[in-house]
């Protein structure tokens, strides 16, 4: 149990709704998705010791549509300040409705799917030529792997046997439209990148001690990239956004989210009184 990663992820799912219907669009479904991973990797696995250190870990969030929980985290993180969330989406604002280098924290401009993988095989190449010892991490959708350059990546990551370079693919088993099996028929993704060379671990995607232990074997990874395929659900935490691909690119109204805030609330509660 990790009941500080719950809590922290509690108030970064809270973050992604309030922000995002305050900004009156965005991508809710697929943030909450993101949200244990991103905990994990930003409060327990990252090394950043400070944004401009050239040994810091870097995280890339291709699937950049999810950037509300990027942007809860960053602030979490103390990168900005946590009101600056509510400028989400608007002119001028640090924060816009995906990934852009002006955001602290924020390593790449995402958005655009599938480009993601090929920016952190650069990275990590980097990484080795300059004998730096950080890490690479690039959070993908599953949808997004209908693009055919992360496929073109992947074999590029193995050729470079880039062991400092993790792909998570957030298995939600939704894209923007609906189920990804009725979209394009994935099949087993883990086999796939097994198939371009990768190591792969299959995992729980909100279960911390296994998103830990899976961030943990991939450092044992010699001379390939590591893949971890994070089972998730759409929407998770909130009864009825989960598996809803209505809530992929469309807002709580006010009512919505006081509903929604309400469940995360007794959630939290049963956490602390677990403790
Ligand atoms: C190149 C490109 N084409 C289309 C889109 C529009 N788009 C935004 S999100 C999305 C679906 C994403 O599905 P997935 O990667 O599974 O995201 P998740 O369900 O995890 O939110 C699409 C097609 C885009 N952002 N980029």
């Amino acid at each position: 149990m990790f009941p500080e990663l719950e809590e922290i992820s509690y108030k970064v799912r809270e973050l992604v709704l309030k922000m995002t219907t305050h900004a009156g669009s965005g991508h809710p479904g697929g943030s909450l998705s993101a949200t244990d991973l991103l905990v994990a990797l930003y409060f327990k696995k990252m090394n950043i010791p400070h944004l401009s250190s050239p040994e810091r870990d870097r995280f890339i969030l291709s699937k950049g549509h999810a950037c509300p929980a990027l942007y809860a985290v960053l602030a979490l993180k103390e990168f900005f300040p946590e009101k600056e969330l509510f400028t989400l989406r608007k002119l001028n604002s640090r924060l816009q409705g995906h990934p852009e280098l002006i955001t602290p924290g924020v390593e790449a401009p995402t958005g655009a799917e599938g480009h993601g993988l090929s920016i952190g095989n650069g990275i990590a190449l980097a990484g080795k030529l300059d004998k730096l010892n950080y890490r690479v991490y690039v959070l993908l959708g599953d949808g997004e792997l209908d693009e055919g350059q992360i496929w073109e990546a992947a074999l590029t990551a193995s050729h470079y046997k880039l062991d400092n370079l993790v792909a998570i693919v957030d298995r939600n088993s939704f894209q923007l439209d609906g189920a990804t099996k009725d979209i394009k028929y994935l099949g087993d993704v883990g086999e796939k990148f097994k198939a371009f060379g990768w190591d792969v671990i299959e995992i729980d995607g909100h279960n911390f001690e296994q998103i830990l232990d899976a961030l943990d074997e991939a450092e044992e990874a010699k001379e390939m990239p590591t893949a971890i395929i994070a089972h998730t659900i759409k929407g998770k935490g909130v009864s009825f956004m989960e598996n809803n691909d209505e809530f992929h690119g469309k807002v709580l109204t006010e009512e919505q989210l006081k509903k929604a805030l309400e469940e995360l609330e007794k959630q939290r509660r049963k956490i602390k009184e677990a403790k």
